[in-house]
């Protein structure tokens, strides 16, 4: 059985993009891979976090991916900070990644030009998303297609170390969906959608009331035609709407715009609205419940205990094959 291994920081409300670009993959896969699911609250703190806000995102993420179809039978959900393998390989990665290259993460690039402060943290978090990986010797990471740049780094870490100390680590591939990889902001459709953008127009969170979503998707941007077709490259703003309609339908592309075809933009907005609308309703539901349970603590607890067990198999090898004293 293959191992799937991702995660999903808890630094804000989840967003339809990641629900569409990563979690959606991240159930389907539950019912054919050995998964582990994790809530990346180390990678969270590689900018500001007030501790209050980081403890709410931690326990609303983990109820998101439950009410999302994360099923805690069949896969381990749990946090990063409980299982100390993470930081403990990710140090011993930061020894074996090249200053350069962590130079080169366009992500890196972005978000230390958004702020006066960069941590020393945000620079090397990739070399800490590869342990997350590695650890669990993860045939599959499903992401969306912002981080495709993180994972080639992840395989060039794994390869340079079994060239280097002899097979340890399994080379993992990425899993990005062809339809949906990249959700784009409703109100800049060249720029991806994003759960910490100031401005909350630009995306629908997972736990927008239906009435924000309606007026969201009412305000977003569209362009100066009234033809409803998909075209990446000309029409980013509708091809957009249309990957968010069929995701959430789930239908084809083609299927929804074969139904719009000459109506123009106005009755497609107003069902997009209540297809997503639709699609969000119970996973509220069933979040609101979960948040009130107290079940998720024990929940994680659990987990973390059987992901430890793993991950400590993969940092004994490499601290030996390292040559330290074990
Ligand atoms: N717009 C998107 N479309 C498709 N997939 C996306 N993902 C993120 N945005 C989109 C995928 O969601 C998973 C979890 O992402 P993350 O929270 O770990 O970090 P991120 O990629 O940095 O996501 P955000 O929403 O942009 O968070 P902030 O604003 O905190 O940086 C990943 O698989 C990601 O690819």
């Amino acid at each position: 059985m293959k191992r799937v291994f991702s995660g999903i920081q808890p630094s804000g409300t989840l967003t339809i993009g990641n629900y569409l670009g990563a979690m959606k993959n991240f159930v389907r896969l539950q019912n054919e891979a050995e998964c582990y699911f994790c809530i990346v609250d180390l990678h969270a703190i590689t900018v500001p976090q007030d501790p209050a806000v980081l403890r709410t995102n931690t326990m609303s993420l983990a109820a998101m991916y439950v009410a999302s179809g994360i099923d805690p039978k069949k896969s381990t959900l749990f946090a990063q900070s409980h299982v100390r393998q993470h930081t403990e390989l990710g140090w011993l990665l930061q020894c074996i990644a090249y200053y350069g290259e962590l130079g080169r993460m366009t992500q890196f690039k972005d978000k230390s030009a958004q702020r006066d402060v960069v941590t020393a943290g945000l620079f090397t978090y990739p070399a800490l998303m590869a342990a997350d990986i590695l650890l669990y010797q993860a045939d599959l990471v499903p992401v969306g297609e912002d981080q495709k740049q993180h994972l080639e780094l992840t395989r060039d870490i794994a390869e340079r170390f079994n060239n280097r100390f002899g097979q340890t680590f399994v080379v993992p591939e990425p899993y990005i969906s062809k339809v949906g990889g990249r959700i784009m902001s409703l109100e800049e459709p060249t720029k991806k959608m994003s759960k910490s953008d100031e401005s909350a127009g630009a995306y629908i969170s997972m736990l927008d009331e239906p009435d924000v979503v309606r007026k969201k998707i009412s305000r977003a941007v569209t362009d100066s035609e009234r033809e409803v077709r998909y075209d990446d490259a000309n029409k980013p703003a509708i091809s957009n709407l249309l990957t968010i309609y069929a995701l959430c339908a789930d239908r084809t592309v083609e299927d929804v715009v074969a139904q719009y075809a000459g109506q123009g933009y106005g009755p497609f907005k107003k069902d997009l609205a209540e297809v997503v609308v639709a699609a969000l309703e119970p996973i509220q539901a069933r979040y609101r419940e979960l948040m009130s349970s107290g079940e998720l603590a024990a929940l994680l607890r659990d987990a973390a205990e059987r992901a430890a067990e793993v991950a400590e198999v993969t940092v004994q090898d490499v601290k030996e094959k390292l040559g330290f004293v074990v």
